[in-house]
């Protein structure tokens, strides 16, 4: 590890603490959208309940029996019905790129295999509407040596025209900074919190990504060159993480803080999932998802479980943004 300052040794992969989602989360993993196991368990509970009984009552059991079996009968009917949706909608499920780690090597080789899957090339500054390629925001400024820390402003529109996407916060702004250093001190100033130095790592030099006053960012796309006057939708859109400590596990109270959530044009999920954990500080994780087409009208990311400011620890998992990696944005098809 890069970081042996005291304490960091001894920080593991953290599940605890009550958080709870910011906004809702459904996973459109097929599988989970099959189940239907809770019919006969409500059955058998119902009829637990009402153990000793009169004829009149034995009949109503009967009746409620018969309207149980039929709701489960319905509620399987309704299973399928909305299976078939969700498949309609949904029709070839994402390739999913995902890897967490404690250097940026443990990450790179899927946000290479991720870019491989967006195509090349990667079409810089040039408008659009453009057929192939992707677009990369590192918030870097064009040169390692930018250290500046930029002032929150909501919405964030350094890269509407130029390359497609605009970003908002329900906080403050956003903002971009090294974890510390620069004319303005980087995170460490801009949260008031000096162990930010230490425990957010960049993957591409120098600085990183985030809300300000919030953990919420929406990201929404348009064709580059037309200053955001043409919405457009991308096939795939991946970001970067940095010291992600929580994740969910077979423990339900056990929570992952840092998801994202893919919406179409019509802001209905598409696909939502949380982001991998690495113990330690100065983590670095990844998370992406490509369509064969172009049906990512916005995504909103949570990264970590709270806004930015507190320090890092059991109850709080303060997570930063790297690199956004995203499809070629296309004009928007059909209705
Ligand atoms: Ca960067
Ligand atoms: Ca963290």
């Amino acid at each position: 590890m890069d970081y042996s300052a005291a304490g960091s040794d001894q920080k593991k992969l953290r599940n605890g603490g009550g958080f709870q989602a910011a906004f809702p989360l459904y996973h459109m993993n097929r599988h989970e959208q099959t189940n239907v196991p809770e019919k006969p368990k409500q059955k058998a509970n119902l009829k637990q309940e009402k153990p000793m009984q009169t004829k009149q009552s034995v009949t109503n059991i009967n009746i409620l029996s018969t309207a149980i079996a039929a709701f489960g009968l319905l509620s399987m009917l309704l299973a399928v019905s909305e299976t078939a949706q969700a498949q309609a909608r949904n029709d070839v499920p994402p390739a999913v790129f995902q890897a967490a780690g404690t250097t940026a090597a443990s990450i790179q080789s899927t946000v290479d295999a991720f870019r491989a899957r967006l195509g090349d090339p990667n079409n810089l500054n040039n408008p659009g509407p453009l057929e192939k390629g992707r677009r990369e925001i590192n918030w870097d400024g064009g040169n390692p040596n930018v250290l500046d820390t930029t002032a929150p402003v909501n919405p964030f529109l350094v890269f509407l025209n130029t390359r497609g996407s605009q970003f908002k916060t329900p906080g403050l702004g956003l903002s971009q900074a090294p974890p510390s250093g620069g004319p303005q001190g980087g995170l460490a100033v801009l949260f008031g919190n000096p162990t930010y130095a230490k425990i957010f790592k960049a993957f591409s030099l120098s600085r990183l990504f985030t809300p300000v006053g919030s953990n919420i960012t929406e990201a929404s796309f348009s064709i580059p060159g037309t200053n955001g006057t043409v919405p457009a939708t991308v096939r795939g859109f991946g970001a970067v993480f940095t010291d992600v400590d929580q994740q969910a596990d077979s423990n339900p109270n056990h929570k992952a803080s840092t998801l994202i959530e893919y919406l179409d044009k019509d802001s209905r999920i598409l696909f939502s999932s949380s982001v991998p954990a690495s113990p330690g500080d100065g983590s670095l994780s990844f998370f992406g998802i490509v369509f064969d087409d172009a049906r990512i009208a916005s995504v909103r990311i949570q990264a970590g479980n709270v806004a930015p400011g507190p320090n890092d620890d059991r109850r709080h998992d303060i997570v930063m943004m790297d690199d956004f990696i995203y499809g070629e944005p296309q004009l928007l098809q059909g209705k």
